[in-house]
């Protein structure tokens, strides 16, 4: 029973609760955060640090008729969604048809711009604004950021923008001195020194509370001490906020954002203002969890745990932790090797690398436009760089990838984590695109390991023989440890995994493994399938595949990327030029936008899975 969020019916009846009822009401979250995410899985720490802005935000606001909100990645919007229609939240949270983890403007009216990758906030609010004037409509539109997606360039491009006319625009910059780990780079720094001179400020309060009961002597320190505290609040003003306020913004804060009465008395303030305004808000990330608040990055983004046990580390083996080993071990031999990554050190399975070579690692923020031109600096000197980063964000960096890397065919690697489908963070998150955008890109070799062997094969060979634009692409899970192997080929060729003379199946990375799976199944039917492991994406071992079809006369073509633009139409197009018109299938993600869902559920829909590939096969072959 919650006795507070149980009477919340809409958004409106937050507006009517006292500010003691207002704190019951963020406990009451916090259980239910806490309580929902250990079920589901989902992100964690973020949602805790801002249950009280939240409901300050939607007392202060009105959300329904007049006032709009934008939720930077939007992976802290739980409470927001539980307080606008969605009290049923955890019943589907993440889930396939489910309710999203991120903003999502067709699940509810509330939420009014999609969200999920990071620092685009500000340019939303700012064009839903300019929206909201050129209609003649009233309200204010507010971007609530975190001081991670703070180091995005494009968060600096919409404050360049906004800066001069946007009088109803507020930015909220949600301060917990973390990304997904420690945040990184000279703004962080300032965000931090601007907190500490608060705090220098509410010492000095709690000191002149005390000094005004001592009588005479008492005053007289208070009068100095009230002079030296306006004057450093001047200074503070002068020196920290110099950067937002140069931009035309007006700006506020520091302040307690788990301070309900202080959170409502600056939402007031800041509503009145006609001038774009920002209010920096400081939170503590996993507030009210122990183990959260211990370790935030840990609980950014968690799978289902134990509320009282945290979550355990389980130690099992991944592609991620596999790349930051075998990353290790080349760079221990090879000083030339550099790792680069926009914040995702953690993530990325690159901790290990940067405790034994921090001067060889360069975290720079949520930056990946930055980072690919940055790595691109690193190659052209001499040392060869290492990017890693998810296929999702890497189509933030397709120009630099292009005009940065490849038009200057610099020896930089790609390492593309969370490649293929990624799962229940939904349409935002899937690594589909990977493929068919580095297709285009000239002198790229795309490389795809199936196995934890192959990953070591293929890094060694991207780190240490290639000598232009390289990447190589893993997904998100562990290996399927039945098809662990201790084999490989020499670079540059696909590797036959099983011989048939009916129909060939070409896979790419761990597609290989539903596709070996799908050939035992065609055997049990007396059909028989040969299994090729593609390796390379780019460019294909033409070579192998027509040596194949000319046994087999069929093919399917399995990838865990695009159907409709990525290997299988390389394949087609090899196999049209060559005049060989046989029955051909491609078998991915068809042209939609992928939602949440488990993996395998999503591998089943989309027509992927062993069965659906085994029995795409058997329609062909009839
Ligand atoms: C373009 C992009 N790169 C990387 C990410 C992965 N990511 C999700 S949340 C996050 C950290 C965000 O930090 P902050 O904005 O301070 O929010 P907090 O989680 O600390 O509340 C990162 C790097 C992303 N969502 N989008």
């Amino acid at each position: 029973m919650s006795e507070i969020f149980d009477k919340i019916q809409s958004p409106s009846d937050v507006r009517n609760l006292n500010e003691k009822e207002m704190r019951t009401l963020a406990e009451e979250l916090r259980t239910m955060i806490i309580s929902g995410v250990s079920q589901k899985g989902g992100h964690l720490s973020s949602n805790l640090g801002v249950v009280e802005l939240t409901i300050a935000m939607l007392a202060r606001f009105n959300f329904a008729d007049e006032d709009q909100v934008v939720w930077d990645v939007g992976h802290q919007s739980y409470t927001y969604k539980l307080l606008t229609g969605r009290k049923d939240f955890f019943s589907s949270l993440r889930q396939h048809n489910g309710y999203s983890g991120f903003p999502k403007r067709s699940e509810s009216e509330y939420d009014f711009f999609n969200t999920g990758h990071s620092s685009t906030s500000i340019s939303a609010a700012l064009g839903l604004l300019r929206g909201k004037e050129l209609k003649g409509e009233k309200g204010k539109v507010i971007a609530v950021i975190g001081d991670g997606a703070l180091t995005g360039g494009l968060a600096y491009e919409a404050l360049n923008d906004a800066g001069q006319f946007s009088e109803n625009l507020i930015v909220i910059l949600n301060d917990n001195m973390m990304s997904i780990d420690h945040n990184v780079g000279a703004l962080s720094r300032k965000l931090a020194s601007m907190r500490s001179s608060q705090r220098y400020i509410r010492l000095k309060t709690d000191t002149e509370k005390i000094l005004l009961k001592i009588p005479l002597l008492g005053r007289a320190i208070f009068r100095l001490i009230a002079f030296i505290k306006d004057s450093v609040r001047i200074a503070i003003r002068r020196s920290h906020p110099v950067i937002f306020e140069d931009l035309g913004f007006r700006y506020y804060g520091p302040i307690d954002g788990h301070n309900i009465p202080t959170l409502l008395r600056y939402l007031d303030t800041v509503k009145n203002i006609n001038k774009p305004v920002i209010l920096h808000v400081c939170t503590k990330k996993g507030k009210g969890y122990e183990f959260a608040e211990a370790s935030p990055s840990r609980y950014h983004g968690v799978v289902p745990f134990d509320v009282d046990l945290g979550c355990e580390s389980c130690g099992t083996s991944t592609f991620t932790s596999m790349f930051g080993k075998t990353l290790l071990s080349i760079a221990e031999k090879n000083p030339r090797v550099v790792a680069v990554c926009p914040a995702m050190m953690s993530s990325a399975g690159l901790e290990p690398f940067n405790v034994l070579f921090p001067n060889r690692f360069f975290d720079v923020g949520i930056a990946e436009e930055h980072s690919l031109t940055m790595a691109s600096g690193l190659a052209a000197n001499g040392l060869v760089p290492v990017v890693a980063i998810y296929s999702t964000f890497l189509q933030r960096g397709y120009d630099q990838v292009l005009h940065d890397i490849c038009l200057q065919n610099l020896h930089v690697v790609l390492a593309i984590d969370r490649s293929g489908i990624v799962g229940q963070d939904g349409e935002t998150h899937q690594g589909l695109y990977d493929i068919s955008l580095l297709l285009a890109m000239p002198g790229m070799e795309i490389l795809a390991p199936r196995n934890y062997f192959e990953l070591d094969v293929m890094l060694r060979y991207a780190v240490c023989e290639a000598n232009g634009p390289v990447a190589v692409r893993y997904p998100r899970a562990g290996e399927n440890s039945d098809y662990a192997s201790t084999q490989s080929v020499a670079p540059g060729q696909a590797m036959v995994l099983r011989e048939g003379t009916d129909i060939t199946i070409l896979a790419v990375g761990v597609m290989c493994i539903e596709a070996l799976q799908a050939a035992s199944f065609l055997a049990e039917k007396g059909y028989h399938a040969e299994v090729i492991d593609l390796r390379w994406v780019k460019p294909l071992d033409e070579k192998c595949i027509l040596a194949s079809i000319e046994k087999t006369g069929h093919i399917i073509v399995c990838e865990d990327g695009l159907s409709h633009s990525g290997v299988s139409s390389q394949v087609a197009m090899l196999l049209m030029n060559r005049g060989k018109y046989i029955p051909f299938r491609s078998i991915g993600v068809s042209d939609h936008a992928l939602t949440a869902g488990l993996r395998s559920e999503l591998m089943h829909l989309e027509g992927m899975d062993d069965q659906s590939i085994a029995q795409a096969a058997i329609d062909m072959l009839r």
